[in-house]
């Protein structure tokens, strides 16, 4: 029994239960129909290649299904369960997002969506607090959490970056977060900034009487990310940032696995996602990420801001809500607005995300006219308006902090 190309494509095909359903939307190479490139795409993203194969054994059943082709270019690939190692996030991208993204069969292909079977989730973990995290290790039960990550990016020492947290906090806002590109410079060395961090959190949990944490960014080999993260477990520290796209998912499931021992809950950063996402008709759909993410584990995910902001977000509310459903019994994941935030889109964005969220700031609160703390009292205070229902503008007769920031940055 032979494969070919064309054995890949079956109009009429109903996925099975345990079937991986992807949906791809291609622009199909010179001189070939939709259906073609849609069985190219599938034989290729399973058990076929360019040459014709008569295997003496029967492997049809390991073979992918083109099916639902459509002219505006969508088709749907169905991959049997049995692909697939479950539990290795590698061995599943390599498939469904691997050699196919260069296939001359295809001028462009991006992989937009999938649906899960109950097969492959039961080989993940899926993250090990989710939106608990608002109620367990924070006090956010009826509002969004709020977040900071101190800018400059880098080039502070740890005692500014320690007491711009430190600030932050009494200011208002719940978590300090490191930026993606600090992680343990000279100028501000991994275990001394943890230690001083920490130390400052304390502090203001005391005063304040509210509880505090921080995102320690983590990120970096595999072996030296879990060194690091057990420092910050055992320093008294409850979360740690992962910058997940560019450290990798392998190295994103060793964490999740160390951190459930650590009882410490992960904080997914996603720089780099755009050279996957950015062009719609190309490449894996921010969605396609947030579902691996949330598989492998991680309890906050960044998502973008609805459109406001400085960065081009795709689809950031069908996202959240995607992280919010229900998934086989995973927990579920806390989206993370940020990106050019600032306290005077806040209701706009929360309009559009919702407000079980991680709403978080950089330049938003320090570079308020008032400094890191009258820049965390601002953003507070636009959260509680969103929350009481009242305008901004109206906060701010009694939030003069937030009135400074109206007045800096406007309403968009
Ligand atoms: C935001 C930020 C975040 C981006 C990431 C930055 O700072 O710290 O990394 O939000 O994008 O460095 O740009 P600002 P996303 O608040 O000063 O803009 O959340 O879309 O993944
Ligand atoms: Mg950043």
């Amino acid at each position: 029994m032979g494969i070919a190309y064309e054995d890949f494509l079956d109009e009429s095909y109903e996925p099975a239960a345990d079937d991986l359903v992807c949906e791809f939307h291609i622009q199909p190479g010179q001189g070939l129909t939709m259906g073609e490139a849609a069985a190219r795409v599938a034989s290729e993203s399973s058990n076929g290649t360019w040459a014709a194969l008569s295997p003496e054994s029967d492997v049809r059943s390991y073979s992918a299904h083109a099916f639902d082709v459509a002219e505006d270019g969508s088709v749907r690939v169905a991959y049997p369960a049995a692909l697939f190692e479950a539990g290795s996030m590698p061995q599943i991208l390599s498939c469904i997002a691997g050699n196919i993204m260069g296939m001359k069969a295809v001028d462009t292909i991006r992989l937009a969506d999938c649906e899960w079977p109950e097969a492959l989730t039961k080989g993940f973990p899926g993250p090990q607090y989710g939106s608990a995290v608002l109620t367990e290790i924070l006090e956010a039960e009826d509002r969004p959490a709020l977040a900071t990550v101190p800018k400059p990016k880098v080039g502070l020492s740890t005692e500014e970056h320690a007491q711009i947290g430190y600030d932050a906090w009494v200011g208002g806002v719940d978590l300090l977060k490191d930026d993606e590109n600090l992680t343990d410079q000279n100028f501000n060395p991994f275990e001394e900034r943890v230690t001083q961090s920490l130390e400052m959190r304390d502090r203001a949990e005391s005063e304040t009487g509210e509880k505090k944490d921080y995102l320690v960014n983590v990120t970096a080999e595999t072996d030296e990310m879990v060194r690091r993260a057990e420092y910050v477990a055992d320093h008294g520290g409850r979360f740690v940032m992962v910058d997940v796209v560019t450290a990798g998912w392998a190295a994103v499931q060793t964490v999740r696995r160390r951190t459930e021992d650590l009882d410490v809950a992960i904080h997914a950063h996603r720089a780099m996602h755009a050279a996957f996402d950015r062009l719609p008709q190309h490449g894996v759909s921010m969605r396609v990420l947030a579902q691996v993410s949330r598989l492998c584990g991680v309890d906050h995910l960044h998502t973008g801001t609805a459109g406001f902001g400085k960065l081009e977000n795709e689809d950031t509310v069908g996202i959240n809500e995607w992280l919010r459903s229900d998934l086989h019994g995973l927990r579920d994941v806390v989206p993370v607005t940020s990106g050019g935030l600032h306290p005077g889109i806040v209701d706009s964005v929360l309009d559009a995300t919702g407000d079980r969220v991680i709403v978080q700031a950089g330049g938003g609160i320090h570079g308020h006219p008032d400094g890191t703390e009258a820049g965390a009292r601002a953003l507070r205070a636009a959260v509680e308006a969103y929350g009481e229902g009242v305008s901004l503008e109206t906060k701010a007769e009694t939030s003069p902090a937030l009135a400074v920031a109206l007045e800096k940055w406007g309403r968009d």
